[in-house]
């Protein structure tokens, strides 16, 4: 066997003082950077009066203006990009869910400086060189497929990389050529977990001994689920294309408290999504990015829309760790003035004897009432009585819990969507 460090690089073995002084010389370089080589920041900077040399500690980024979607949507395709085309070694671009995609680039440096923190992430959460890894993030536009990619190769680990869909390929070849680790969406890790039952071989039995999941909010009790019946560790990984793509956190296998966020490349603030102030700490509130090191898309302040709270690390001490992610802005129901997660109503359901994670949230109109019905799959071959009752307690738990009354319909087991990626849980069916 190879010998292989503790950790991954030496940026895992930093004081917190060492990290904090590398983040304040790299955040002046990234807003140098930013202000003299992409026109809206300029723009932004000299309106809000602040200019790179007024940067002199790490709270001055208070000073700095925000960044949204909606500026990347502006300055579509290439308007942010801080270098020359010839210097851009690769574009994706995330379709969102209304209007223009938002387009990302990437250095030669920045794919390598992706590639460590993937590699970094992939280490945090159990995978080792020399382990094999299957690679069931979508390729293409997208980041997890081929973000993921370059860092299980920098690791030094085997790449498949068979991309999402196509899910009876995906039970054959992990059946064939038995991977340690699997890469994909909770939501598809469901689908394969099916998928395998229905080829007649039992999910815990294969060689998968780690899945790292992300690109979508999940549950600490889907976290159960899947490990329980995939026989596996189930490990938090987090990103998002504008501040790079998957491997801007990364869950630690041995506490899964919580995504580390690599610090020493993406400096994360939480602040109130209302006053855009700080929250007290530990609070929750926005989480906005400020990349330290990216070339060709720097981001001042981005807002990246995700709710949690900044704690203290654990598994890697110098870097913070956030609260594992529940929700996006965009995802909050308000429910006859109630706000409301989907990923509330997985924790419960999950709680609950009989139901299955399948369920999907349609959100309709009743004279001028808004309603909600949670439309679920209750366990194959169960008796009317028991599919009764679990609907109940999810109606009643949803009441007490969240406080507000949703319809509850139980449907065929295998009769809802399953998911090839992201998975699409709320329809809004409203007449707008
Ligand atoms: O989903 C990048 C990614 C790929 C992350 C593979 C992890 C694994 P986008 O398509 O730009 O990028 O979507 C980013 O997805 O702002 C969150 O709302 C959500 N998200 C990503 N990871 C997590 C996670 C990729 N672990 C958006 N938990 C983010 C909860 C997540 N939400």
């Amino acid at each position: 066997m190879t010998e292989f460090p503790e950790h991954f690089d030496d940026a895992e073995r930093l004081s917190v003082d060492e990290l904090r002084a590398l983040q304040l010389e790299r955040l002046k370089w990234s807003v140098a950077h930013a202000y003299e080589n992409v026109p809206l920041y300029r723009e932004k900077l000299d309106e809000a009066g602040v200019q790179p040399g007024d940067i002199e500690t790490l709270d001055d980024i208070r000073k700095l203006p925000f960044t949204t979607k909606d500026d990347l949507r502006q300055t579509y395709p290439f308007g942010m990009f801080a270098v020359p085309m010839e210097r851009v070694s690769r574009i994706h671009a995330s379709s969102g869910t209304t209007g223009r995609p938002t387009v990302v680039g990437y250095t030669k440096q920045d794919l390598d400086n992706w590639a460590t923190v993937l590699a970094r992430s992939l280490r945090a959460a159990g995978v080792r060189p020399g382990m094999m890894v299957h690679n069931a993030y979508g390729y293409g536009l997208f980041t997890g497929g081929l973000g993921a990619h370059g860092g299980i190769e920098k690791l030094g680990a085997t790449v498949i990389p068979i991309s999402g869909g196509g899910t009876a390929r995906q039970v054959q070849l992990i059946q064939d050529f038995k991977p340690d680790a699997i890469l994909c969406t909770p939501s598809y890790l469901l689908t394969i977990a099916d998928a395998l039952e229905a080829a007649g071989v039992d999910p815990a039995s294969t060689s998968l001994k780690i899945a790292v999941l992300g690109a979508e909010p999940w549950t600490n009790e889907m976290r159960k689920e899947l490990e329980a019946r995939m026989g596996l560790d189930a490990v938090d990984i987090y990103g998002l294309s504008e501040v790079m793509g998957p491997g801007v956190g990364n869950e630690c296998v041995e506490t899964k408290d919580g995504p580390h966020i690599w610090e020493d490349h993406f400096y994360p603030e939480v602040l109130d999504p209302e006053t855009l102030e700080p929250v007290a700490e530990g609070e929750m509130g926005e989480l906005v990015f400020t990349s330290l090191t990216k070339e060709a898309f720097p981001v001042l302040r981005y807002r990246t829309r995700d709710l949690t709270r900044l704690l203290p690390g654990t598994g890697r001490p110098q870097f913070r760790r956030i609260q594992k992610i529940t929700g996006r802005n965009d995802d909050m129901i308000i429910l006859r003035g109630v706000n409301l997660f989907p990923t509330q109503i997985e924790e419960i359901a999950l709680e609950i004897e009989n139901l299955t994670p399948y369920f999907i949230l349609e959100l309709t109109r009743r004279g001028r009432m808004d309603a909600l019905t949670v439309k679920i799959e209750c366990v194959p071959g169960i008796r009317a009585e028991d599919t009764e009752v679990a609907a109940g307690m999810l109606r009643k738990r949803i009441k007490d819990r969240i406080g507000t009354s949703v319809e509850v319909m139980t449907v065929e087991p295998g009769s809802l969507p399953r998911s090839d990626g992201k998975y699409k849980r709320l329809y809004d069916l409203r007449e707008h």
